[in-house]
């Protein structure tokens, strides 16, 4: 039974509390997560990481440990009960030092619950866009002096462009007759914007464009709100890699200026929102401007799109494999998803005419 086994997992880990009842947290696409209730407060939140998405488990939990360490010794001005609603907190296994358990070929990790707290899926008011762009610049201000050599690159070329080319023409190669049709519309627009596309990773790799420490995976729903809506705290911290600044700016501005959520089916409720996007840049803009270079700045329109079609191509490129990557919840999801994202860049493209 899953509640025997996730209570023997969440008493591997150091603490001094009593089981109560879980929920699962079904937000993420990889992961499996679960909220744990206890008798006393704070709950728990237990987490199975994915290990055949990414491969040096181990290393992705360092990682998250260490900027959680880097963050904490940044915010130590804080009072204590601040600081623990600001940043996430990991727990420590009872035997040994390490931060995961490893069972049945399985590996686990634990935070602590910040209690008072929400996220959204989809924004719903200006106020919303602006303490995202705030909370999300401010993460990267934060981060910045964090040395990145000693990240580990837990999914390598996560954001390359070609690579997503590359994987994207692979499956090609092998999908189905019947995914090859209805995908047919679809492919055709991943070819159309090949060039446009790549313009980042072009300046990246030039290095006019530098590389920071970034999050990657910067959605709206990792951004967790305190109840008056005011931003708190990153979470997801799964995938903080060095990478550009346009990563996190245009994964944000995908999710926080869709007027759906990113699998909405009815592509008439899908379009780009400019008023959260000018709230969105507002708030990034006084965490973020003083760090960020002219070239960085003016393409952040530019890195708005690239994220919106790096998530097409990949909801693509896993609906064409036989839906093998992202989790889903009925045959044509991938396809969905990747029509949704199609359907905001040709709304965005009308916007920023
Ligand atoms: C995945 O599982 P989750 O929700 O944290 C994906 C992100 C995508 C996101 C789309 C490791 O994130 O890159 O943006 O789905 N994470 C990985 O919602 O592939
Ligand atoms: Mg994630």
């Amino acid at each position: 039974m899953i509640i025997e086994r996730l209570k023997f997992i969440f008493n591997q880990f150091e603490h001094s509390s009593e089981f109560l009842s879980y929920e699962v947290l079904a937000s993420g696409h990889i992961n499996d997560t679960y909220l744990i209730r206890t008798t006393q407060k704070p709950y728990f939140v237990l987490q199975r990481v994915n290990h055949s998405v990414f491969k040096d488990v181990p290393g992705l939990i360092t990682n998250k440990v260490n900027v959680s360490k880097h963050l904490q010794k940044k915010l130590a001005y804080l009072p204590e009960s601040e600081l623990k609603r600001r940043v996430l907190s990991f727990v420590k296994i009872k035997k040994g030092e390490s931060y995961y358990f490893e069972h049945d070929g399985n590996y686990w990790n634990m935070m602590v619950f910040i209690a008072d707290s929400t996220t959204f899926e989809t924004v719903k008011n200006e106020e919303i866009a602006y303490e995202g762009g705030k909370l999300f610049g401010y993460f990267l201000n934060l981060t910045s002096d964090f040395d990145a050599a000693k990240l580990t690159e837990v999914i390598p070329k996560f954001h390359d462009m070609s690579f997503r080319f590359s994987q994207f023409e692979d499956a090609l190669k092998v999908a189905t007759a019947g995914r090859l049709k209805q995908g047919k519309k679809y492919i055709a627009q991943v070819g159309s914007l090949r060039e446009e596309m790549h313009i980042l990773q072009r300046l990246k790799e030039s290095g006019e464009i530098k590389l920071r420490v970034t999050h990657n995976d910067t959605k709206i729903s990792n951004a967790l709100f305190d109840l008056n809506n005011k931003g708190l705290c990153v979470i997801d911290t799964d995938t903080v890699m060095p990478g550009i600044v346009h990563y996190d700016f245009g994964d944000a501005i995908r999710t926080i200026c869709n007027t759906a959520a990113e699998d909405e089916k009815n592509l008439e409720l899908v379009n780009f929102n400019q008023v959260y996007y000018k709230a969105y840049v507002k708030g990034f803009l006084e965490e973020m401007k003083s760090a960020l270079s002219p070239i960085e700045i003016k393409h952040l329109p530019l890195g708005a799109k690239t994220m919106i079609f790096i998530m097409a191509i990949r909801f693509l490129t896993d609906f064409l494999n036989g839906d093998i990557y992202y989790k889903i919840d009925y045959p044509e999801h991938n396809l969905d998803r990747a029509k949704n994202q199609f359907k905001l860049i040709e709304s965005l493209s009308e916007k920023f005419e």
